[in-house]
């Protein structure tokens, strides 16, 4: 079969370009390699050897040896060591309304206190009413606060710092910015497939900006914004972090599946779902989308945006360690191939479009092509198939793969692969296979419009008072179990 030019040539890349403006080509640094013809050789980290050589040999092997050995290499040399989750957390329905959404949605509006200064985040929930529950659910940060993610007048504008393309220009939630990032939410779309969305704005773990660490929880959590060690958490482990405190919230919500959560990200945020993923295995699904450097693009390319690039135009989101691999990606000990092997056995997908050069959509599937023996180490399946796909051609078996054909974004075609392949994955019913074990989980009482009620429950295995939907606590994390869920 001819091999198919894995991008339009250069001279169609430039014109493609020039077509999305010369603005993005001149915000480029100079020398940004966007022409495949000038990728170097390189070498990948091999994933089924340890640091010193030896071979892994068997899934226990990844699993007790080599998997912790990856793990703890991202921390040190990316993205850095984030603590444990909170002894204690507490939350609170502040808003729900059972016929949301023209009657579609239950909509929970939960204020989750991370500690006893006021500490948290707002996390928004659409619960599917035409699904048995407890469902599926994504979990999915927003950008410019929960408003913003759908026109629904009852969302809470958002009290946290925005970035200024969405607010008033003080970083401040304008009610101009409702509904502004729909097209990245197809709320409806997502209840009416039988999934909840879950979404929180990143901005409440930590604003999105050089000085950011000083109002976040790097500061409330540790080490303070001037003791920052070269291994210590960056911005990106920070927004991670958020992300494992959803999921501890979505274990205590009865109608939400916390075993079938799928997390999601976009560009920054897709990194974020990453890591979150890679680091919490809770997680049942991993979505990237346009992720590009720093997430699941191969850095050895050095196509689009390198490492001196993104860790000189936002140094906070890393550990401040992995500047030095800027320029010598080829001393990095691990790559993203390793980042997207850390979610295996659990399904993984990774979504390119082919104007989003900067993110290097050819690096993006190489990356997963390059982590499929560890799915089958694990006995699961990969992408299956070894050349890159044209455009708007989804792939894949446990790992899922699609080009979509344009820009930068997270579309309503992006979603539409996801869901598919969560179908599979996740609802293998919808997909035609077997239904899920029933849940496990006491279902809690439900909360109703006069307010919660007091009532004993368990989360996770463990005794729990719960007042309606508020954990009254949660107790102090045993050995075994932060070893199970770590983060
Ligand atoms: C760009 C950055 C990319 C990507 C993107 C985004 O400025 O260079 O790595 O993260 O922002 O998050 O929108």
């Amino acid at each position: 079969m001819a091999r198919r030019p894995p991008f339009p040539g250069p001279v169609h890349g430039l014109a493609l370009l020039a077509l999305l403006g010369a603005s993005t080509l001149l915000a480029q640094p100079a020398g940004t390699i966007q022409d495949e013809a000038l990728v170097a050789p390189y070498t990948l980290p091999d994933p089924l050897r340890f640091q010193d050589g030896r071979p892994v040999r068997d899934a226990a092997d990844w699993r007790e040896g080599r998997r912790p050995e990856v793990l703890r290499l991202f921390e040190e040399q990316v993205y850095g060591r984030a603590p444990a989750g909170p002894a204690t957390l507490r939350s609170e329905v502040v808003e729900t309304d059972s016929k949301a959404l023209g009657g579609r949605a239950t909509r929970r509006q939960v204020r989750v206190l991370l500690d006893d200064r006021g500490g948290g985040f707002d996390l928004l929930l659409y619960v599917p009413n035409g699904a048995a529950r407890p469902v599926p659910a994504f979990l999915v940060p927003n950008f410019g606060g929960n408003h913003t993610v759908h026109p629904d007048p009852a969302i809470r504008l958002s009290t946290s710092w925005v970035r200024d393309r969405t607010g008033g220009g003080n970083h401040r939630a304008t009610e101009a910015s409702r509904g502004i990032a729909a097209g990245s939410f197809p709320v409806e779309r997502i209840l009416d497939r039988g999934y909840a969305l879950a979404t929180f704005t990143y901005a409440d773990f930590e604003p999105d900006h050089r000085e950011g660490l000083r109002d976040g929880v790097r500061a409330r959590f540790g080490p303070g914004p001037d003791a920052l060690g070269p291994s210590d958490w960056g911005a990106i482990a920070a927004w991670a972090w958020g992300l494992s405190r959803a999921l501890d919230f979505l274990e205590t919500d009865r109608d939400v599946d916390a075993r079938r959560v799928a997390v999601l990200g976009h560009s920054r945020l897709g990194k974020t779902a990453l890591w979150a993923g890679a680091r919490d295995e809770r997680f049942a699904m991993v979505v990237s989308n346009d992720s590009g450097e720093g997430g699941a693009a191969l850095a050895r390319r050095r196509f689009g945006e390198t490492v001196k690039a993104i860790t000189g135009a936002f140094p906070h989101w890393f550990a401040p360690r992995f500047r030095e691999y800027a320029g010598r990606e080829e001393a990095l000990p691990v790559d993203a191939h390793l980042l997207l092997a850390l979610v295996a056995p659990r399904p993984l997908y990774v979504a390119s479009a082919t104007e989003d050069l900067w993110a290097d959509p050819r690096g993006e599937f190489l990356a997963a092509k390059a982590a499929e023996p560890v799915y089958r180490l694990l006995g699961r399946d990969g992408l299956g198939v070894d050349e890159w796909p044209a455009p708007d051609h989804p792939v894949g078996g446990t790992i899922g793969y699609h080009l979509r054909r344009g820009p930068h974004a997270l579309t309503a075609y992006d979603w539409e692969q996801v869901l598919a392949f969560a179908d599979r994955h996740l609802r293998p019913a919808a997909a035609g296979g077997l239904a899920p074990p029933a849940a496990s989980r006491a279902s809690p009482a439900r909360c109703s419009s006069t307010g919660p009620t007091r009532r004993s429950s368990r989360w996770s295995g463990v005794d729990v008072d719960l007042d309606g939907d508020q954990l009254l606590h949660r107790p102090p994390v045993g050995a075994a179990r932060r070893a199970a869920f770590r983060p």
